[in-house]
């Protein structure tokens, strides 16, 4: 499967970011304003219920022939079918998560050094979320904030070790302001990045479709050769 990750709409459903919205008007909206990949991640839910809540998304998601991938939780991407997985250095190994999905559902690993990406695409990862970029609210145990240009040379580590195609986005603290420099700050002379990842820049916006559309905007523009 050919997938376009170009704006990586990462959820939460924490008040802080969510507000009083509906997670699934939200990310239907989204969805309308461009968002080109899902990611469910939700810490705090019993099985039950974020199987119910990940149905929910991937009908959404099918229907805008989006991919939807699970944080950390391999069994309910499993329960449900959906095209995969997102996991961190600290969750469930790479293989392990494989023999449970099989081989042709997408396994994206977290990265935050050139050792944990290239050991990730020796593992099988079929595509790399890099950073943390920016320190951001959202997530605060982070473990390393690399900035764009960590970002640029955990790419350039790629193209050298022979891993150019796979597909890379970055995240932590991007948003609608700070898009463009990102992509063009993080890429590397042979690897550039293939999307951003978002959360509080889709989730806590108060139009998600218009500020999904806005980044989609500037990673198109990012994308177009000088
Ligand atoms: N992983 C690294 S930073 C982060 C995750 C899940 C949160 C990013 O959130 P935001 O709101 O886009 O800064
Ligand atoms: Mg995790």
């Amino acid at each position: 499967m050919a997938v376009d990750y170009s704006v990586y709409l990462v959820t939460d459903s924490t008040p802080a970011i969510l507000g009083d919205k509906d997670l699934i008007s939200v990310v239907e909206a989204s969805l309308r304003g461009g968002v080109t990949v899902v990611q469910y991640r939700d810490k705090h839910s019993a099985k039950e219920d974020a199987v119910a809540v990940a149905k929910k998304l991937h009908q959404l998601t099918q229907s805008h022939g989006v991919p939807l991938l699970i944080n950390d939780r391999v069994d309910v991407a499993v329960e449900i079918g959906c095209e995969g997985v997102h996991i961190g250095q600290d969750d469930m190994e790479i293989q392990q998560a494989r023999k449970l999905l099989g081989p042709n559902k997408i396994i994206g690993v977290t990265a935050g050094s050139k050792e944990e990406a290239i050991s990730a695409c020796q593992a099988g990862a079929d595509y790399l979320g890099l950073g943390t970029v920016y320190s951001t609210a959202t997530k605060k145990d982070t473990k390393s904030i690399i900035g764009p240009s960590g970002v640029a040379d955990i790419l350039a580590a790629l193209d050298a070790a022979g891993h150019s195609s796979i597909p890379a986005v970055c995240i932590g603290g991007v948003n609608a302001s700070n898009a463009s420099a990102v992509l063009a700050g993080s890429a590397s002379p042979h690897k550039a990045l293939d999307g951003l990842a978002v959360v509080s820049a889709i989730i806590a916006a108060a139009d998600p479709a218009a500020a999904s559309r806005d980044l989609l905007g500037k990673v198109i523009t990012a994308k177009i050769p000088d």
